[in-house]
């Protein structure tokens, strides 16, 4: 049987390696996406944002184990932090999730973020598609910043998240709106913790100040304590709402169209990287040498390059 037709088929080695391939950027591996395309489309698609040490990965587990509840196949995609300094949290991500791993129905991949060739959106989201094309109904994807990371998660997500937590209402003051307007749902976890009322206060202003249209998404709050699992029958309720919303409003093909742009621009940019990197060396850096004494444009170089790829 072909790989692809065994992702399809939910296999679960097939679908790890096929998300190898991609991280590697291996011909076979596009190849293989390729023809998986048309099957993909269906899953909702989560995104789970904030700063480390928010508790999105705890978080994330109770949402698991409720969607799992409710008889729903899970996919996860962690992308790990850039930061060196970062090896201990995501061992302890790993070891956190383990106890699904005799469970078929949660598939979960963590992307190294390091020594990643040809960015890291159009890996998350070729991944994301994997887990699509294996069935899965709901993939969640944790990803450590605030919408300014490397990833800007909610560009491709369906519902996206962002974690909060108390003793960051000054940080609050200091986000961009555009920061708020990029998640649905906020949540303020470890709100076992002081100053859970001050940062739900200041987020209320906060998203007070944008006026919403009838039939516009109001992001909600939803206070969590991801540990002992407070508030986490509430956030699965929010998100679900967020999909029957999507769904009945016609929003979900607007997003989708967005995403499958920013697909396409990603795509573009990728075989232009790759074309680089298989161009003659030398070639390369004469033109690099030539531009910077100013023998020629930046514009004549890329007529060059344009032309020598007719060829
Ligand atoms: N007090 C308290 N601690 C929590 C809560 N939720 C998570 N934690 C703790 O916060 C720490 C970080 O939790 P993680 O789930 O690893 O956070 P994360 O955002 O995934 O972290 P990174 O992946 O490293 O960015 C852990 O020690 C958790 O036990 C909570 O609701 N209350
Ligand atoms: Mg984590």
């Amino acid at each position: 049987m072909k790989p692809e037709n065994r992702v399809l088929e939910g296999d679960v080695l097939a679908a790890a390696r096929l998300i190898s391939g991609i991280e590697n950027n291996l011909p076979g591996a596009i190849k293989e996406l390729d023809s998986l395309y048309p099957h993909t489309g269906r899953a909702h698609i989560l995104g789970i944002a904030g700063a480390p040490g928010a508790g999105k990965s705890t978080l994330l587990n109770t949402q698991i184990n409720i969607f799992r509840q409710k008889a729903m196949t899970v996919g996860v995609v962690a992308i790990d932090p850039t930061s060196p300094f970062s090896g201990g949290a995501v061992l302890g991500d790993r070891i956190r999730m383990q106890s699904y791993g005799v469970d078929k129905d949660v598939f979960i991949r963590s992307l190294a973020s390091r020594g990643w060739k040809g960015g890291l959106s159009r890996i998350t989201i070729n991944a994301i598609h994997v887990m699509d094309a294996m069935g899965k109904d709901i993939i969640l994807v944790e990803a450590v910043g605030s919408g300014q990371g490397e990833i800007d998660i909610a560009r491709v997500t369906d519902t996206s998240i962002l974690i909060l937590t108390p003793g960051m209402g000054d940080e609050i003051q200091m986000m961009k709106a555009g920061i708020l307007e990029a998640a649905d749902i906020f949540v303020i976890n470890k709100a076992d913790r002081d100053g859970t009322e001050n940062l739900r206060a200041g987020l209320e202003v906060m998203l007070g100040m944008k006026a919403h249209l009838p039939d516009e998404w109001k992001p909600r709050i939803v206070l969590t304590e991801a540990i002992s699992g407070r508030g986490s029958e509430q956030l699965a309720e929010e998100i679900l709402k967020h999909r029957e919303f999507l769904t009945s409003g016609g929003d979900l093909e607007k997003r989708r169209k967005e995403r499958a742009e920013l697909e396409l621009i990603w795509a573009v940019e990728s075989s232009v990287k790759s074309y680089i990197d298989r161009m003659d060396r030398d070639y390369f850096e004469k033109l690099v040498a030539d531009l910077a004494h100013r023998r020629i444009s930046p514009q004549s170089a890329l007529s060059r390059i344009i032309n020598l790829s007719k060829d």
